[in-house]
């Protein structure tokens, strides 16, 4: 039987247009997926170099209006892979046009724009997601399973640092990602953004959080990006940074649990060292995304004598979405994350059922980045629960 098409017009085609393009083109290569990408349409202002990207990346045409690709019936999806300041915009009027939704994280720039873009999706039943790509590390999906099937017992800490440093070079251009008008925030809607999706996914609700923040280099030479986290110098002109460079976080969960947090752009040798630790009543594990298929993981029953951290090798076939790939300690890398994110998507789509992480979860991160921002600001113990009434 012929399988079911989805349409996609991707707006973007940058770092992240690259990763989710190539997501769908490898998607039914490796999967069974119960509905086909078409990548259809590309969409960017600049028209020789979203022409350039629809050739490299495989689409069939290109636009230079998001606005004409929400509005084209050729389009079943609309993937959102621009500076945040467009999510909104862009994907509640996609919703409103009928069509499913993913956006890049973080969600939205505040929560006003979060609850909105969650009422647009809901209203008119289209099946909608945040791009948490993390969740989908192989490791990371085993790390839930041990948490959930209850063989760490109860959660007592679950502690992360996301550590990059990209831009701590005087010299590194403020971009639209240091800009707050536009990314809304910092290495905290950037990167912490993804340890609080983690942290939510395998321990559960934040209800509370204490926070502060450093702006290190204060001004920069205005610039742009130009792929990947490389940037440009424009001008010789100096602007003020107005996000943060780093931020350290306290958080207590529903459930007892209590959570520390370390994300910054100034941690001198880490690329992009995301991890965290979970120790239970009866274990703890482990994960590191630059060792991305390893887990760490101590149980407090082994054998006296013999009990430490030991690593798996996340690559069995029984382990989650490995086995699709290549036969045991063949490893796979940073896209996959996208692969199996997006593969979750259509599969949601063809079968009328609603993936996750979805707009709900990026409302939820949304509440607890602004209770992050408030504590930052007031200087004391902000509770989530209390932004969303
Ligand atoms: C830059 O910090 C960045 O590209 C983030 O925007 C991504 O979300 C993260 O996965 C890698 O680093």
């Amino acid at each position: 039987m012929e399988k079911k098409e989805l349409r996609i017009g991707l707006i973007g085609y940058q770092f992240m247009g690259k990763a989710h393009s190539h997501a769908y083109r490898d998607i039914p290569f490796f999967f069974d997926v119960e509905a086909k990408p078409v990548l259809k349409v590309v969409c960017g202002r600049n028209e020789e170099a979203v022409q350039q990207a629809a050739e490299k990346m495989g689409f069939e045409s290109y636009e230079t209006d998001w606005r004409k690709v929400v509005e084209r019936d050729d389009i079943d999806v609309i993937d959102i892979v621009t500076p945040n300041n467009t999510h909104a915009e862009i994907a509640i009027a996609a919703a409103k046009a009928g069509k499913h939704v993913i956006t890049e994280k973080p969600l939205a720039m505040n929560l006003d724009e979060a609850q909105r873009m969650h009422a647009a999706v809901t209203e008119n039943h289209v099946i909608h997601m945040v791009c948490h790509n993390y969740r989908y590390v192989p490791a990371v999906q085993l790390a839930k399973q041990l948490v959930a099937s209850g063989k760490l017992g109860e959660i007592y800490h679950f502690r992360a640092r996301y550590l990059q440093d990209f831009i701590m070079s005087p010299s590194f251009p403020l971009t639209w990602r240091l800009d707050q008008k536009v990314s809304g925030s910092g290495a905290l809607g950037d990167i912490a953004a993804h340890s609080l999706d983690i942290a939510r996914f395998l321990v559960g609700e934040i209800n509370e959080v204490v926070a502060t923040a450093k702006t290190f280099i204060k001004e920069r030479p205005i610039g742009s990006m130009t792929g990947g986290l490389s940037a440009k110098v424009s001008e010789g002109k100096m602007a003020p940074v107005t996000v943060d460079d780093a931020t350290a976080i306290i958080a207590k969960f529903e459930n007892g649990a209590l959570g520390t947090f370390e994300a910054t752009r100034f941690a001198g040798g880490n690329r992009n060292r995301n991890e965290f630790e979970i120790n239970g009543e009866h274990g703890s594990v482990r994960w590191n995304m630059e060792n991305m298929n390893q887990l760490e993981v101590y149980f407090a029953h082994d054998e006296e004598g013999l009990q430490g951290f030991r690593t798996i090798d996340v690559t069995e076939a029984s382990h989650p979405y490995v086995g699709s790939y290549w036969a045991a300690g063949h490893m796979i890398g940073y896209e996959h994350t996208f692969i199996h994110l997006l593969y979750e998507f259509l599969q949601g789509i063809a079968r009328g059922e609603q993936p996750k992480p979805d707009f709900a979860d990026g409302l939820r991160n949304q509440a607890v980045l602004t209770a992050i921002e408030q504590s930052i600001q007031q200087q004391r113990w902000v509770n989530v629960e209390e932004l969303l009434v």
